[in-house]
């Protein structure tokens, strides 16, 4: 394939790291850590690590891990194993399906895997970096594809996360900027970072997210929790949430993302952007539920990007692997500033080339329609740009 240059005036960063690509939750679980060998298959193979700095990330000490997450709950990860975990908690082994209650949230969701603190810490250490990366002005742009796991608490495993690394990274990013904007393109709702600052006005959390309370995970995020209800409170009205019903297509998407995304950079200007590229919003995915094709994902990314404020990228939930590939392929070609130099058609000779295969061998397959119907008005979009204006004007005041 063609070289790639290096974009003009601004420096690009892919953190990664193969140590947390081999990982497995078990036989049936969606989360697929391989996906990130077939995204950085594709990366490789168009040639895009030419236009970037590219390191090969630590892994997080437990101080840095310590520095969101409660003390007993990192120790209770770097200890725990397979093998022993029933010996710590006897009272796990409930039935024949294994464990059902919740130790620091573990269970099916959260399951006790081989190598499970070697993961989380070299994701972690991956956004951490990212983010020091941009604190030091060494990137303008730093990306991590496995982080964005968004879910994570203090103290508890929650929906396929156990180690948040957006609010470990948000962290490293306010020792130097005042204020940082999180946007979370996830179809689930990035509660775990909502709740880590919905007491502060140093940062803005905005998702996107299939809200239907009790059928879909997590069941947060309504259109009117905007932060705390006390008027002395700094966080009230610094949350954002934009909730969706299924179906939603890439016009609807992109009107409403620039609508919000829009006013809500002008009012609030942030000095860095956290941008959550969880590719479970895509049509084809496994859980999802929406009709989003790789170019309309790709949009919001491009969107955020056009801003030319400092930004860390991350992945997130993804359950269709290829599709993942694609997407944050695609996603690393438009920070690099290279979308329209790649050849849709997948290169000729790469690695996992047949993975591919299913839905043709290009970049930009037909997502949409026929799984879900669009069952989001144009009533229900403008009712939520209407709400996210007036929620920013008491912002500005
Ligand atoms: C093991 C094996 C676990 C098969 C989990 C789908 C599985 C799910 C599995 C699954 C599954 C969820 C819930 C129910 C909470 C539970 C990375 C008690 C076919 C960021 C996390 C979704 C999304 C969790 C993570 C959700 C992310 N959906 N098969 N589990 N209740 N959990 O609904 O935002 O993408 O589905
Ligand atoms: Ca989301
Ligand atoms: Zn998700």
């Amino acid at each position: 394939e063609n070289e790639i240059s290096r974009p003009k005036g601004y420096t690009v960063s892919w953190h990664h790291n193969p140590a947390v690509e081999n990982h497995h939750f078990g036989q049936t679980h969606p989360m697929k850590p391989w996906r990130l060998t077939l995204t950085k298959s594709l990366v490789l193979s168009y040639g895009m690590h030419t236009a970037m700095d590219t390191y090969i990330s630590r892994p997080a000490s437990r101080d840095e891990i310590a520095e969101f997450h409660k003390d007993e709950y990192v120790e209770f990860l770097n200890v725990v194993t397979p093998q022993n975990i029933y010996e710590m908690y006897p009272e796990l082994a409930t039935g024949p399906q294994g464990y059902t209650s919740s130790i620091f949230g573990v269970g099916e969701d959260c399951p006790i895997f081989d190598g499970l603190y070697d993961f989380c810490s070299n994701y972690a250490g991956a956004s951490i970096d990212a983010a020091r990366k941009l604190v030091n002005h060494q990137s303008d742009i730093a990306i991590n594809w496995s982080g964005g796991l968004h879910h994570a608490k203090k103290a508890e495993a929650s929906g396929f996360c156990y180690v948040n690394d957006i609010v470990l990274a948000i962290l490293q990013l306010l020792r130097y900027h005042p204020r940082v904007l999180y946007i979370d393109i996830d179809v689930h709702h990035g509660d775990g970072v909502e709740q880590a600052f919905w007491s502060t006005d140093r940062v803005m959390c905005v998702s996107f997210h299939k809200y239907d309370k009790e059928v879909f995970f997590p069941g947060t995020g309504p259109l009117d929790s905007t932060g705390p209800l006390h008027p002395d409170n700094p966080g009230k009205n610094y949350t954002i949430n934009v909730p969706l019903n299924d179906g939603i297509d890439d016009e609807g998407y992109a009107y409403l993302f620039q609508n919000v995304i829009e006013p809500t950079i002008k009012v609030y200007r942030p000095t860095a952007i956290v941008l959550q590229c969880g590719a479970d919003s895509l049509g084809h995915d496994r859980l999802g539920c929406f009709n989003l094709n790789i170019r309309g994902h790709g949009n919001c990314v491009s969107f955020v990007k056009s801003f030319h404020i400092p930004m860390l990228v991350v992945g997130g939930g993804g359950y269709t692997p290829r599709n993942v590939a694609r997407a944050w392929a695609h996603e690393t070609s438009i920070l690099i500033g290279a979308d329209k130099t790649l050849n849709p058609a997948l290169p000729e000779h790469m690695p996992y080339r047949e993975a591919f295969r299913r839905e043709g061998l290009t970049l930009f397959p037909n997502l949409s329609g026929w799984r879900k119907e669009n069952m989001n008005t144009r009533a229900d979009i403008e009712r939520i740009i209407r709400h996210v204006r007036e929620q920013l004007s008491y912002i500005r005041g």
